[in-house]
């Protein structure tokens, strides 16, 4: 719900594997508007935004404080595209569009594996997109209205969702009188 930025913050979420970074490096070609692919998770290791890590899990437990310090002047400013597994810790009045890919569980199992994640935590992840956990925490998180589940099961799925969030921000623009940015 911007007021003042001059380019929107798009959240593309989803469960680990569902095509977030696919999505956010094709929408960043491709947007009228220069938008910056921020990868949450690579931008948390170069800074060493985490607490500790989980060998066991392969995962990390994030120092959300120092991530939301990093990331706020960004938000504000706008003309990103925030990538990451999880949206609820993101103010609502940083998000313009919050996308959520969705994807059928054996295809997401295969990405997973090829990956080459822990057996435990590809069945994890599986649960939670079958549990719809990140689907949730987007819609209890947002105003229903800048939320949209999208699938991303195939390359057609891929161009177009990137497309429709394109037309997304043509409208977007127009409405915060950018015509010609
Ligand atoms: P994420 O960033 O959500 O973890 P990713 O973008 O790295 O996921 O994608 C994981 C793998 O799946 C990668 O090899 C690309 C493939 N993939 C994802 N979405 C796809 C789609 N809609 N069509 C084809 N391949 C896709």
């Amino acid at each position: 719900m911007s007021t003042s930025r001059q380019s929107p913050v798009i959240v593309i979420t989803g469960t680990p594997g569902t095509g977030k970074t696919t999505h956010a490096e094709l929408l960043a070609q491709e947007s009228p508007i220069p938008l910056k692919h921020i990868n949450v998770g690579d931008l948390v290791k170069e800074k060493g935004f985490h607490e500790s890590y989980d060998e066991d899990w392969q995962s990390y437990t994030v120092d959300e404080d120092k991530l939301l310090d990093e990331l706020e002047p960004l938000a504000a400013a706008g003309g990103i595209i925030l990538d990451w597994h999880t949206c609820d810790i993101f103010p609502e009045r940083w998000a313009d569009l919050v996308v959520v890919l969705r994807c059928n569980h054996t295809a997401l199992w295969d990405r997973l594996e090829k990956r080459g994640y822990p057996l435990k935590k590809i069945q994890e992840n599986n649960e939670a997109e079958i549990m719809e956990v990140v689907i949730e925490e987007a819609r209890s998180s947002y105003a229903p209205e800048i939320v949209v589940e999208l699938q991303s099961e195939g390359t057609e799925d891929l161009e177009s969702n990137v497309a429709r969030i394109v037309q997304w921000i043509e409208a977007w623009k127009k409405d915060h009188g950018n015509a010609d940015a």
